[in-house]
């Protein structure tokens, strides 16, 4: 085994517009901006692929995008939409290694050094996993790209977008072959006035840098990052999840308060199921219930004291969603979404305090947490679970 390390840079495909298009699929295969109005003074967030034929671009006015491409569907940004497949893409990518480094909402870096063993050792096999896992988890595509550092696994993950795998290769000599015909401007900290500032001497690519000699206009890093040296380190931090959660939006508004009863109980197995995989205890519950006409409501409930079995978070869920619909009314009109999520977590369910003896509360938790962790070893090994009703 060599010391060297895999990276993997993963970035989600026209990410806001592929989200839109889960909500609307009839949107599906037609240029989609995602931004300001057509006629507004506002920019392009992003766009679709069948826009971008148009020459339709992140941060370009608007207008200007209406110009090119006046058949274009124009949608506002819808934030929290984005944010729910962000979060749940990056629970995807925790499970291909514990060091992820968050770049934005859609992209991130991994360090897969030493997970990749469980792939048979190759990186297109856990590529194509991660791939497939973000398709089945979150509905939208994302391209990858495999290299012994950062810079070349975002230069990988580039190379086949959308919907690509890219693996670079780990030798020396066949990387700086792979870099030679591309642009300068490939290279991290090449922005626009480097390049313009290499052209006149000539050097236009990588190949170019490659042959050089340092010298004052072309220091020995910016070599390096020609032959594909580059800082592997992938910058990770611990993720403290503030809150587990989980969301579901119907395809089509839902009138029935059964049907919408039902899903959150679904949402709420899953949460205990996803809350219980590190030791905690959680001392509030969330409901969020939106409407047809996007109102989001937000009610939440202390629990009576910190807990992280499936009955607790059940009643709780049920009691909040009971005050939120009260049965026989229609307070909402057809329900677009509703969610469900714990908040406020503790490492003791105790809050600390010490116990000398086992209260009777206690021990009838414990009983609850023992028979929702045995329900969690069922389901991780492919049960599914259906949930008796409350
Ligand atoms: P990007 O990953 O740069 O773009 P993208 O995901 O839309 O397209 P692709 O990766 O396939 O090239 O940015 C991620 C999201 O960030 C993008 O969907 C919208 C948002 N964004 C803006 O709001 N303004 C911008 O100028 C850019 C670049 C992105
Ligand atoms: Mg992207």
């Amino acid at each position: 085994m060599s010391g060297m390390a895999t990276i993997l840079h993963v970035d989600m495909d026209a990410f806001f517009a592929s989200v839109e298009l889960l909500h609307h699929p009839e949107w599906r295969g037609k240029p989609l901006v995602v931004g300001a109005g057509p006629h507004e003074r506002g920019v392009v967030s992003t766009c679709s692929y069948e826009a971008r034929a148009f020459g339709v671009r992140s941060a370009m006015p608007s207008r200007t995008a209406y110009a090119k491409c006046p058949q274009a569907i124009f949608t506002p940004p819808h934030m929290d939409l984005y944010r729910d497949v962000s979060t749940r893409a990056f629970e995807v990518f925790g499970h291909y290694s514990p060091y992820v480094e968050a770049v934005s909402i859609d992209e991130a870096f991994l360090d897969v050094s030493g997970t990749l063993h469980l792939y048979g050792g190759d990186p297109r096999r856990l590529g194509e996993a991660l791939r497939a896992e973000i398709r089945a988890t979150c509905g939208v595509t994302c391209s990858v790209g495999i290299a012994p550092n950062r810079l070349l696994a975002k230069i990988g993950s580039e190379e086949n977008k959308p919907d690509g795998l890219t693996i670079l290769p780990t030798d020396p000599i066949e990387l700086a072959a792979f870099l030679a015909p591309r642009p300068v401007s490939v290279l991290w900290g090449v922005g626009r006035k480097t390049v313009e500032a290499l052209k006149p001497y000539g050097i236009l690519t990588c190949g170019d840098l490659q042959r050089m000699k340092p010298n004052a206009l072309v220091p020995q890093e910016l070599i390096d990052l020609a032959y594909g040296r580059a800082e592997a380190t992938v910058h990770w931090e611990p993720r403290e999840e503030k809150s587990v959660s989980r969301e579901h939006t119907f395809e089509t508004d839902e009138p029935r308060r059964d049907a919408v009863r039902a899903k959150l109980l679904e949402l709420v197995a899953d949460v205990g199921y996803r809350f219980r995989r590190i030791p905690r205890w959680a001392t509030t519950a969330r409901l969020k219930i939106r409407n047809a006409a996007f109102e989001t409501r937000l009610r939440q409930t202390p629990f009576p004291s910190p807990v992280q079995d499936d009955v607790a978070f059940r009643a709780a869920a049920l009691t909040l969603f009971d005050a939120e619909w009260p049965k026989g009314t229609c307070p909402h009109g057809a329900v677009r979404l509703i969610g469900f999520g714990v908040t406020n977590f503790r490492a003791t369910p105790d809050d600390g305090q010490l116990d000398l003896f086992v209260a009777p509360e206690d021990a009838a938790r414990e009983r609850r947490e023992r028979l929702s962790r045995a329900l969690d070893g069922l389901r991780a090994h492919g049960h599914v679970l259906t949930q008796p009703s409350a």
